[in-house]
């Protein structure tokens, strides 16, 4: 597959990494920079392409993309808002998008063929952590798999209290590296459900998130699959879980989130006291020596 490195004109991405270099992981704007002005229309320009990127621990992958960026895109937008969401297809093959943020006949998801482009709108009306993904009709499934998946936020327009706010996609790599450490979608790993990782934000090292103790930490977590995410801290509580990400729904001091595949969630908890903690699927542990845990450091 060729290497191409394509900009997305409404996101806010960092320089492109260099050859083995991650990204920076937490880069979300947050509630009150994307809702300070509006409602307003967005539109998000999301590029489909084919690339090898560097994953972590000296592995890189061959991925299905919307952006350039090295990470499944986050999308921020508030209730109100107006959205569309624009897909240019420079791959050799067909590509459409599903969010699920959207009331819309699924005929709008395309797909469209290699140098075409789709694109549709829609009003923002519930709040939520939202999975977007490629539809791509009977192949659907292999896209997803191969790193054709994001993240929407709906933020509620006002309500929430002030945090530190992160986003996660979890997901998988489906194939196993070759002598060089390259990881290639492998259709029989796809076809059984069997991925050789499951891994949070489509890496395998993570940056450490950097917390004051008892500060209010907010996650928007969506689940790519394979399988429901049992979201858990190490050392603390969820003090509030919000299932699909809507502060309509909540509940209060679990020890773990369930998150559904192709589903999402927020969850608010505090750090107790200086340390290190980790976030992690519990039902997944088995992936942490490959990367699966997210570092919340206390001072
Ligand atoms: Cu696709």
């Amino acid at each position: 597959m060729t290497r191409i490195l394509l900009a997305v004109a409404s996101l806010s991405l960092a320089a492109a990494a260099g050859a083995d270099e991650l990204p920076h992981e937490w880069h979300l704007a947050g509630q009150i920079k994307t809702c300070a002005d509006g409602p307003i229309h967005r539109t998000f320009t999301l590029t489909a392409h084919d690339q090898i990127e560097p994953i972590g621990m000296s592995f890189r992958a061959d991925q299905m993309e919307f952006t350039g960026a090295g990470r499944p895109p986050v999308l921020e937008a508030c209730v109100g808002d107006t959205v569309t969401l624009l897909v240019e297809n420079a791959d050799k093959m067909a590509h459409g998008i599903d969010s699920h943020a959207f009331f819309i006949a699924p005929e709008h998801f395309g797909p469209v063929d290699a140098g075409g482009s789709l694109s549709y709108t829609g009003v923002m009306t519930v709040p939520g952590a939202f999975m977007f993904h490629c539809a791509s009709g009977p192949v659907t499934d292999v896209h997803i798999k191969s790193g054709m998946v994001g993240e929407m936020v709906v933020y509620p327009r006002t309500g929430l209290r002030p945090a530190k706010e992160i986003a996660i996609v979890q997901g998988g790599f489906w194939g196993d590296p070759d002598s060089n450490g390259l990881v290639s979608p492998d259709t029989t790993r796809i076809m059984h459900n069997d991925p050789w990782a499951i891994a949070f934000n489509g890496r395998l090292e993570h940056e450490t998130v950097h917390v004051r103790t008892h500060e209010l930490i907010r996650v928007y977590f969506v689940n790519a699959g394979p399988g429901a995410s049992s979201v858990h801290v190490m050392g603390t509580m969820l003090e509030r879980f919000y299932p699909s990400g809507n502060p309509e729904n909540v509940e209060r001091d679990v020890q773990t989130g369930l998150v559904p595949a192709g589903g999402g969630a927020s969850f608010e908890l505090r750090l107790p006291e200086p340390g290190m903690y980790m976030l992690v699927d519990h039902d997944n542990l088995r992936f942490v020596p490959l990367g699966m845990a997210i570092p919340l450091m206390a001072e």
